[in-house]
């Protein structure tokens, strides 16, 4: 009698084992993974905060104008990857002293070389894009 029951016992178990790994595999793959967050860069009297980022493709990178700013700044693509498309769309059209946001998103992979106009000596970024 025991030999019988034990194969089926450890059937049972196997069975079990199977049926955990495709609910937590099923799980797994029906779950959308969230959209990634934008980097937030701060935009401050004279520098941005931090001076690099890193992203993935398809990544956004969200500037934000200090509140403590007494100076205008703008945020101004100096050098991308070759053949960027749609570029005028990665610099920002005006200056801005406080209360003033930029988001973009990077659909290139790359290297993009940021400087603020006004203060291009002092203010520089440098945005990656990984693949
Ligand atoms: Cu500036």
């Amino acid at each position: 009698m025991s030999a019988l029951t034990k194969p089926r016992l450890a059937g049972v178990g196997l069975l079990a084992a199977c049926m955990t790994a495709l609910a937590l595999f099923g799980a797994s793959a029906v779950a959308k993974p969230a959209p990634p967050k934008p980097k937030e860069v701060t935009v401050n009297d004279f520098y941005f905060g931090p001076s690099a980022v890193t992203i993935k493709v398809e990544g956004s990178v969200k500037w934000v104008w200090s509140s403590f700013n007494a100076y205008p700044h703008d945020v101004h693509l100096k050098s991308g990857p070759k053949g960027l498309k749609k570029k005028g769309t990665y610099s920002t059209k005006t200056t801005a002293v406080t209360n003033a946001r930029f988001q973009k998103k990077f659909p290139t992979p790359g290297t993009y070389k940021y400087i603020c106009t006004i203060h291009p000596t002092e203010m520089k970024l440098t945005v990656t894009v990984k693949k």
